[in-house]
């Protein structure tokens, strides 16, 4: 095939990127081509034009020790990185690539577009360094579980992340079975409940063991890039597996010792989920991590406090006690819930450190 009856594979979602665009422009030896050709290309054509164009665009779906397993057009490719990649920040799940195949199979990243988000972690060896575990999420689905008993404030600090970042959040309390209706642990759990739904926050009552609520859970993971959050042992792998038992998800015992799971889980990776969308079961974590989050922005993430915090007299006000804050009488006067003002003040004695 000569390049000037080279056609490019419009219709081909890769395709779609500019960057593929280019590359197929500068291999067919012509100039940009602007706006759509009049007839589609589809089929074993496009498949066949595609194979010419040197660059696929693509969404990494794990990495593992170097080898990183991206999803693209043309199926589920491993890939390396190019060696000019490799001094800055590793790909994530989540991060879209352009990669060029290689002959035999697999194929080289070249390229990490920018993220329109990322989900950090607070390092294990290094309290002051964050790690990107996942890039371009579009849900956080905070797991909390029956037992071991909810943790509002880990619930919250994931709520104030979403909203920083620009993630939908989506609170799942598992092991609904262990909390029969009409106990005082029920109406505990309706009560805080209650709270988060008032702030248009979805909550969903689970039991993964006994299919409680999975039918809504998969239809809200629907076309969505997500992640499972929450402290170890809620149940996380169980619900995916619950969701999509092909994914045999390692499930770990709830050490009966200290109340805590172990860390079964050690690796962010994307699954696929039937229905559609993408799922990432991430590790029991120590904590998740706001970034570079200035002390006064933290209260701008409770969007029930925001109205009120404009109105305070000092712009840099932490809403402790300091005079002139329109927190404290809205505290008082009930408008402001006080599990979420007491775990506003727990993470911000975190960022002040
Ligand atoms: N009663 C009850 N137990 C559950 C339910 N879901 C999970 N479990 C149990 O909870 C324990 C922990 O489940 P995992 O799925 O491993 O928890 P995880 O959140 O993935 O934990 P890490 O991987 O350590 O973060 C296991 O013993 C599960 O059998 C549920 O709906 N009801
Ligand atoms: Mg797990
Ligand atoms: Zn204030």
């Amino acid at each position: 095939m000569t390049s000037k009856r080279l056609r490019p594979p419009y219709g081909d979602p890769a395709f779609e990127d500019d960057h593929a665009k280019r590359a197929f422009d500068e291999e067919a030896g012509r100039r940009p081509c602007r706006g759509k050709p009049k007839r589609r290309v589809t089929g074993k054509k496009v498949r066949a034009l595609t194979a010419a164009c040197p660059v696929l665009e693509g969404v990494v779906l794990s990495r593992s020790r170097g080898c990183y397993q991206v999803a693209t057009p043309e199926g589920e490719l491993d890939c390396s990185i190019r060696g000019r990649l490799r001094g800055n920040e590793k790909p994530v799940a989540g991060d879209r690539v352009c990669l060029r195949p290689v002959a035999g199979g697999g194929g080289v990243l070249e390229e990490v577009l920018p993220r329109k988000n990322q989900l950090l972690r607070v390092s294990e060896e290094d309290e002051r360094q964050h790690q990107t575990i996942v890039a371009n999420l579009d849900l956080l689905v905070v797991v909390l579980a029956v037992s071991p008993a909810p943790r509002w404030a880990l619930a919250d600090r994931l709520l104030a992340v979403a909203e920083r970042q620009g993630f939908d959040p989506l609170i799942v309390i598992n092991k609904i079975d262990l909390a029969a209706e009409g106990s005082p642990e029920r109406s505990g759990l309706d009560a805080e409940a209650a709270v988060y739904r008032g702030l248009n926050v979805p909550v969903l009552y689970t039991s993964a063991l006994y299919q409680q609520g999975i039918d809504e859970l998969r239809q809200r993971l629907k076309e969505k890039k997500s992640v499972f959050s929450g402290h170890s042992g809620v149940g996380k792998s169980t619900l995916l597996n619950a969701l999509q038992p092909e994914l045999r998800l390692k499930i770990g015992e709830v050490n009966a010792w200290t109340g805590k799971g172990r860390h079964t889980t050690s690796m962010a990776r994307f699954l696929r989920l039937k229905g559609g969308g993408w799922v990432a079961d991430t590790p029991g974590f120590r904590e998740f991590g706001l970034g570079d989050m200035q002390p006064a922005d933290l209260g701008r993430c409770y969007p029930e406090f925001r109205p009120f915090i404009s109105q305070c007299r000092f712009q840099d006000c932490l809403h402790q006690a300091e005079p002139g804050c329109a927190l404290k009488p809205a505290l008082e006067e009930g408008a402001v819930s006080k599990l979420r003002y007491q775990n506003y003040l727990q993470i911000l004695r975190g960022l002040v450190k």
